[in-house]
């Protein structure tokens, strides 16, 4: 028998793995951009400071977090939610760089979601030993948009579960300018992030930034 050396020809020819019905991986697709996202990230950040947000129950997240765009995820005392004022500094968030949506537009459309168009941009900084434990993004009105998030600096260990918490998890190494797209079946599938290996990105030194677009609204 002749060995299946590339059994599905769109991963050869496009870097496309599909993890799950709805969840594609566009492997190295932010990589041209990088640097350009890199830029406005720390363009953001001046304006828009990362922070460690208290969730309901009183503790900080591992992860320290802020938006552009829209409308931006928060979390607080009261609960998780959209809102389109930084509570920091009460002004809106940092508008979306177009460069941002058009990012995310064209690797929904690669994955098979055409005509995706973000409000809401979601960044998250993980520093060594940062982690993000298991849960479901269901803050979103419409959830048959899909979510697409793209992974900066240093590598990780994603966890992608199924529609139960108690569902075991696969586990998934995101590697700098990795894009995801999750989508239909998948975009209630419980996820995580293992803790961030110590290390140094060329680009960004010791952390790891996810952007995660979303439609909110
Ligand atoms: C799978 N962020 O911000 S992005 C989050 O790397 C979040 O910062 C992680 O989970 C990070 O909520 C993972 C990948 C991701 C985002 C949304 C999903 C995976 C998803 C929604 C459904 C299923
Ligand atoms: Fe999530």
């Amino acid at each position: 028998m002749t060995p299946a050396l590339f059994e599905n020809c769109d991963e050869r020819s496009t870097g496309r793995e599909e993890l799950a019905p709805g969840a594609a991986v566009l492997r190295g697709f932010a990589r041209p951009h990088a640097e350009h996202l890199a830029a406005a990230i720390a363009e953001i950040t001046a304006r828009a400071p990362f922070r460690h947000m208290l969730t309901p129950g009183g503790q900080h997240m591992s992860a320290a977090m802020t938006n552009c765009g829209p409308l931006g995820w928060i979390s607080d005392r009261n609960g998780y939610r959209y809102e389109a004022c930084d509570p920091l500094s009460g002004t809106p968030w940092p508008p979306m760089p177009g460069s941002f949506a058009h990012l995310a537009a064209d690797a929904a459309a690669a994955a098979g979601y055409p005509g995706f168009l973000p409000d809401a941009c979601l960044i998250n900084r993980y520093d060594p030993g940062t982690r993000m434990s298991l849960h479901q993004d269901r803050d979103e009105r419409d959830l048959t948009a899909p979510i697409v998030s793209v992974s900066l600096g240093l590598p990780a260990v994603f966890l992608f579960g199924g529609l139960s918490r108690s569902d075991r998890s696969d586990r998934i190494a995101l590697m700098h300018g990795d894009v995801v797209v999750w989508g239909g079946p998948s975009r209630l599938r419980f996820h995580g992030i293992l803790p961030v290996k110590e290390g140094t990105h060329p680009l960004l030194g010791r952390q790891r930034i996810n952007l995660t677009f979303r439609k909110a609204a």
